[in-house]
């Protein structure tokens, strides 16, 4: 169809993307191969079978278990590196790209170690791709205030590499209100703010990274359609959500594409944008995750054009980078 090569002809951004989630099966074993570590699969084929997951943890622990092969800078620099060669394909000229150094520190690798090697493959990204690029650190919300606290001192040595930081991993049990004074130290030292919230929990989870993390912008944000008054507000304030629609599917948040919520988002004047969470486990890049809700909601060319822009519009760049983007 010419929606189709519309898309995938169309500059995009990518604002909601976990590094350690494009590490492809193939990837998986070269590293483990090179850093002889044993993984309990035998092939690539088994290893993609075993991403069935039918909510947000089954995920997690596959997820957790894949990043065990980085160990090097260099192994970092090839994951990332893999990433910004893969997404070229799609036209993604910009991208802002999270990692969770306490999924790495927890297991003995330095801190630096991990900053060093995404961001060598990002600076040759923008070399030789022309594709710029922004880092985001996300603090993993299942572990404590204090282990966060550890992270963001260790985020400070970085501060010229890092713009923001955010929260992801197991969204229940873990509100926002966790990170409150976290979140607040982060932002008097400049970092911008992010957090997941309404992926899997409840809409007052994002009333508590509005109000109480006072994030610049949402990662998911799917369930505050639950809450009128939220949703209003979300639409009024244009806080960006960063929308993962085959991430959705994968998750059982949305079971049939033709239920997901981007169409009403648009609709209801939110500033929804178009994203791929972790592509190696969930089935797709920008493309795939553009085509998948133009195929299930049958969107507009004009609504297809206003998730790309609000993705320009809600990047962590400059106005002139933006202007540059339009
Ligand atoms: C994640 Cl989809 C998703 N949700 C929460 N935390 C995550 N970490 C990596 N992917
Ligand atoms: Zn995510």
């Amino acid at each position: 169809t010419s929606h189709r090569d519309f898309i995938d002809n169309m500059p995009k951004t990518e604002l909601h993307l976990h590094i350690e989630g494009s590490l492809e099966p193939e990837l998986m074993f070269t590293l483990a191969k090179r850093n002889n570590i044993s993984l309990p699969y035998g092939s690539v084929e088994e290893v993609r079978a075993a991403y069935q997951f039918t909510e947000l943890q089954d995920f997690l622990d596959i997820y957790y278990q894949g990043m065990s092969v980085l160990i090097t800078e260099q192994d970092f620099h090839d994951l990332t590196w893999a990433y910004l060669e893969r997404i070229k394909a799609d036209n993604v000229m910009h991208t802002e790209i999270f990692f969770d150094p306490q999924g790495h520190t927890e297991r003995g690798i330095a801190f630096d170690t991990v900053v060093s090697g995404i961001t060598r493959a990002l600076a040759e990204g923008e070399q030789k791709l022309g594709i710029t690029s922004r880092l985001i650190l996300c603090f993993l919300r299942h572990l404590s205030e204090e282990a966060a606290f550890e992270t963001l001192k260790d985020a400070l040595r970085h501060k010229d590499k890092i713009i923001g930081v955010g929260l992801d991993s197991s969204e229940l049990g873990h509100p926002p209100s966790k990170f409150e004074r976290v979140f607040r130290a982060a932002r008097e030292e400049g970092f911008l703010l992010v957090a997941h919230a309404g992926e899997e929990g409840p809409p007052e989870y994002v009333i508590e990274a509005l109000d109480l993390l006072q994030v610049d912008r949402l990662d998911h944000g799917n369930r505050s359609l639950e809450d009128e008054a939220l949703t209003r507000r979300l639409a009024d304030m244009q806080i960006a959500l960063t929308v993962c629609p085959l991430s959705n599917h994968k998750l059982a948040g949305v079971k049939d594409m033709r239920k997901h919520p981007i169409k009403t988002m648009l609709e209801k004047g939110l500033k929804a944008t178009v994203n791929s969470d972790d592509p190696a486990y969930f089935g797709g890049y920008m493309n795939d995750n553009y085509h998948a809700i133009d195929e299930a909601l049958g969107l507009t060319r004009d609504q297809i054009i206003t998730l790309a822009r609000n993705g320009i519009d809600a990047s962590f760049t400059s106005e002139a980078e933006k202007q540059s983007m339009h």
